[in-house]
């Protein structure tokens, strides 16, 4: 194995741009974060100062291209992905990028087509649950076959609060976590969805503070999402998996269990990157390790695609309060195994 040190240049500073340079800097042997570009000059010039990224760039395509950077870490606003990524494969740079992968799933396709045609794999996406020790414990014991067939996925997302949301943010941003984890822990795709949401005034339908969606998958399995994003305590991510002879679930708090004055009470985590924290630095790690392979690992941009695929249907499916069904399109050889 290589120990090659691979040079990044990340796009986005802000706090998850941030965190994954920090990671990189800090946490990550083999990677050294070369280049920052932000729109916001005060926080890049933070950045770089902190991390001693040599370049720093406003313009994305700008540090894509950059000659020193060998790799590329997308965490700029969800709409700039595609693009972002789509310039990246151009460039023929590996590209770690922030989900969702694009803001639809026919923007998504454009992604898959430019890195299919290039015949390799170089996207990884940020479906960082893949690397929580919980989720990871929870997958290993459904694909064991230890309960029998896996009957159902139940997936709870809170979060503390939003601000008010569109439905498309809530599913695109916040609910396509839920579905790539459906899909991943479910080893299936999802061929039908009804999702109802609730909307932050009766006469605002377009915006959604809670999100539920019904799941049906390719071979018979079923499921729940619940996507609160507004729920006003803290934030928490859990997944049950009901098997045929068992269950398995993810126990979110880690937090001590304190009981005093008659009440019996957990510290819950503020945000993802709190919950998250390992599974960032897990996800980068693994990105990185792969690179001085000189392979790709983890999430792929069809995982990417395949999700928006089912968040376009349920947009679709709460906007006509029908069930919508999703075609599951044949999977690129580059993307077996997966
Ligand atoms: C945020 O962008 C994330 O990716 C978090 O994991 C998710 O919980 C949150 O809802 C999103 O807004």
């Amino acid at each position: 194995m290589s120990n090659r040190v691979i040079k990044v240049g990340v796009i986005g500073t802000g706090g998850m741009g941030g965190r994954h340079v920090r990671n990189l800097t800090n946490e990550v042997t083999g990677a050294q974060v070369v280049a920052l570009m932000d729109v916001d000059q005060a926080r890049l010039k933070e950045v770089a100062v902190a991390c001693g990224a040599s370049h720093t760039l406003t313009d994305g395509n700008a540090l894509i291209n950059h000659p020193d950077v060998e790799a590329v870490l997308i965490a700029a606003p969800d709409r700039f992905h595609a693009a972002l990524t789509r310039a990246c494969i151009a460039a023929g740079k590996p590209v770690f990028c922030e989900k969702p992968l694009a803001t639809s799933a026919a923007e998504a396709y454009q992604v898959i087509a430019a890195e299919v045609a290039g015949g390799r794999r170089l996207v990884q996406l940020g479906f960082m649950r893949e690397y929580d020790p919980a989720h990871v414990k929870v997958k290993q014991v459904m694909d064991s076959g230890q309960l029998g067939k896996t009957l159902a996925f139940h997936g709870v997302h809170v979060n503390q609060a939003s601000g008010e949301s569109t439905l498309d943010d809530v599913v695109i941003n916040s609910a396509i976590h839920d579905i790539h984890s459906a899909r991943w822990l479910m080893s299936d795709e999802i061929v039908r969805v009804y999702t109802s949401h609730v909307p932050y005034q009766p006469d605002r339908p377009h915006t959604a503070r809670l999100v539920l969606i019904q799941l049906h998958f390719r071979n018979g399995g079923i499921g729940t999402i619940e996507c609160n994003v507004e729920a006003g305590y803290g934030y928490e991510v859990d997944v049950k998996m009901t098997g045929e002879s068992g269950a398995a679930q993810t126990n979110s708090l880690q937090s001590a269990v304190v009981c005093r004055a008659n009440q019996r009470g957990q510290w819950v985590e503020e945000d993802w990157l709190q919950r998250f924290n390992t599974a960032y630095i897990l996800e980068t790690k693994a990105w990185i390790d792969a690179l001085q392979k000189d392979a790709a690992t983890g999430p792929s941009a069809w995982d990417g695609y395949m999700a928006m695929l089912v968040a376009d249907a349920c947009i679709e499916s709460a906007r006509s309060a029908q069930a919508v069904s999703v075609a599951i399109p044949e999977t690129p050889s580059i993307y077996a195994g997966r």
